[in-house]
């Protein structure tokens, strides 16, 4: 399929370490993947849903050991220890291959090994990159062409070039003691052995998206960043863009799909879904800065999603979808999983595949579906994704939003006053666990712009790249903080959230226009109350509750800058200085 000598050079290496009985290339048609659809229901790898309501969707069960991603087993393995830096595992390259090598040695003796080239970007636009993954897995393949652009055409437009990543994976024995999720920055590749789980072995995602692709964004002055994005069409027509992060299962895929609230809809206003996880983003020629979707398809978590939450995502799952670990009603052949219906089919095939029943599992809180079951559907299936889906040149960014779970820290929402406070605002975003019935306030973990587990490189060095991209962007996207999660003192969240979360998002987008005023206090800028839009919501949300979702404690605030010190350390000199200033001021401001 190729000539390309350093691609074959990678296969013949993969397959002379794991001795595979084949080599299959995947070459993007429908035929071939139909071939291997049908290898894997005969060894039931993949179960075939009801054609009728569920047509081409199959339902993938992994080892119960394995089912979500593993940071204690994920390691960058850069040469220098210190350019993993601190936030990171890392291990020596060398000494990691050697491990790796012996671990995958001959394990894909008796099995076929999978050559899947793949575009993350649409083919052929400036901002895609080319990977080159080898697995011994059909789910994978399977999942890589819902997720990715895979085929011959990626061969292509790679022609001779040695600019891919060299993505090796090997299922070997799925034993967690030696599970291994590696990437190996300066050489543009990932190993990953010993899983099957989606985040750990569709390479293409957070492997290559996110810790490969960061660093790839810092060398060559763009980024690679834990974002959604979404597009607000005006009642005018004009459509305005944001991208956001927040840490995982915080409803990114829930904001980017979001429905508005009906005194919105009935003026015109629509929402469309560029991308619900990664976001790639550059400085275009006129100066603003523009994003894609890496991705082709959304691998989102099942439970939870229902008609209400997301109808977005319920209906992008109705066809040519892969489900993971959810349960199976088979009665009619469909899937259910927490959350999709109030009440459970009265009996299921739970996610290992055992017989469930819901008067008797399910009263004893026993689970159908994995809490991290997922669907792995095409993007194009989704009601609201965007014309600009496959954009080449992306969209233009209008705001950047921060977000984490805060039972009483953040308010509702904030705009940083510049872009280096921006950059402070992202830096310093954290996630709490609250017990909801006691209104108790659990661990905060700090997840700097949600990249915490997926910065391929130190942290420090990454803040300072967000700072120097600041100076690249002559038209600054402005930077929000949104905490969608105040709980009031029975733990009761207090804003209604989903659809609801649109009235912010309008807030943000006319502070980016410059026609709405607001308050600032210590934090930086904060709406007034008659400006977030009530209609609809006035009985839940009155003015007074707005009031006291939009403000702040500063006695708080001032144990919160101590964590942020504390958190800042672990960064030593690599700490930009614009950073230290920033969390003076914050300081100086609750103090005043
Ligand atoms: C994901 C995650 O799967 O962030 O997107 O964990
Ligand atoms: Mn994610």
């Amino acid at each position: 399929m190729t000539t390309n000598k350093k691609v074959l050079e990678f296969v013949n290496e993969s397959a002379k370490l794991t001795t595979p009985d084949n080599i299959v290339w995947i070459d993007g048609s429908e035929k071939q993947l139909n071939e291997l659809r049908a290898q894997a229901l005969a060894t039931g790898e993949i179960i075939k849903l009801n054609e009728e309501l569920l047509p081409g969707c199959f339902l993938h069960r992994t080892h119960p050991n394995d089912v979500a991603r593993v940071e204690g087993r994920t390691f960058i393995c850069s040469r220098r220890e210190e350019d993993a830096g601190p936030t990171n595992n890392w291990k020596d390259p060398q000494e990691m291959y050697k491990l790796l090598k012996e671990i995958a040695k001959g394990k894909m003796k008796g099995r076929t090994m999978y050559v899947i080239p793949f575009s993350m970007g649409a083919i052929g636009s400036p901002f895609a990159k080319v990977g080159i993954e080898t697995t011994d897995s059909i789910y994978v393949v399977l999942n890589m062409a819902i997720m990715t652009r895979v085929g011959t055409k990626v061969l292509e437009v790679l022609g001779d070039s040695n600019d891919f990543v060299r993505g090796f994976h090997a299922k070997v024995d799925i034993d967690e003691n030696n599970r291994y999720i590696c990437q190996f920055p300066e050489d543009n590749a990932i190993w990953s052995v010993n899983s099957g789980y989606g985040g750990n072995v569709l390479l293409g995602k957070k492997c290559f998206a996110l810790r490969i692709a960061s660093y790839q964004g810092k060398n060559e002055g763009w980024m690679a960043e834990h974002m959604l994005i979404l597009g607000v069409q005006k009642p005018d027509g004009e459509t305005k863009y944001i991208t956001a992060a927040f840490p995982s299962a915080c409803g990114k895929t829930n904001l980017a799909m979001l429905i508005p609230p009906e005194c919105y809809t009935k003026k015109g206003y629509k929402v469309f879904t560029v991308g619900d996880d990664i976001a790639w983003l550059r400085v275009g020629k006129d100066g603003r800065l523009y994003a894609i979707n890496p991705e082709a398809g959304f691998f989102g978590v099942a439970p939870g999603t229902n008609e209400k939450s997301n109808p977005n995502a319920l209906a992008t799952t109705k066809k040519g979808t892969i489900f993971t670990n959810v349960a199976l009603n088979p009665k009619d052949m469909t899937v259910w999983w927490e959350g999709l219906t109030k009440q459970a089919p009265d009996e299921l095939i739970e996610w290992k595949g055992n017989p469930w029943k819901r008067d008797v599992d399910g009263a004893n809180g026993v689970k159908a579906a994995h809490p991290n079951s997922r669907f792995t559907a095409p993007a194009v299936n989704c009601p609201c994704i965007s014309s600009e889906f496959e954009a080449p040149d992306g969209v233009p960014v209008s705001a950047i939003v921060f977000g984490g779970r805060r039972a009483k820290t953040a308010p509702l929402v904030y705009q940083s006053t510049d872009w280096n406070n921006g950059v402070f605002v992202g830096s310093i975003m954290a996630s709490e666990t609250t017990a909801a019935a006691s209104g108790a306030v659990g661990v905060v973990r700090r997840d700097p712009m949600a990249m915490l587990p997926f910065c391929g490189y130190h942290m420090g060095d990454y803040f300072r790249h967000w700072i120097e991209m600041g100076k690249k962007i002559k038209v600054q996207p402005k930077i929000f903080n949104v905490n969608w999660f105040r709980t009031d003192d029975e733990g009761h969240f207090i804003w209604p959230g989903f659809g609801d979360n649109m009235r912010v998002l309008d807030w943000i987008l006319r502070r980016c226009e410059e026609v709405v005023d607001a308050d600032e206090c210590a934090i930086g800028y904060i709406p007034k109350v008659e400006d977030i839009v009530l209609d609809g919501i006035e009985d839940e949300v009155s003015p007074e509750v707005l009031k006291g979702l939009l403000t702040i404690d500063k006695e708080m605030w001032k144990k919160e800058a101590e964590g942020i010190e504390e958190f800042y350390k672990k960064f030593g000199d690599k700490l930009p200085v614009e950073l230290k200033e920033e969390l003076e001021k914050l300081k100086a401001n609750l103090n005043k």
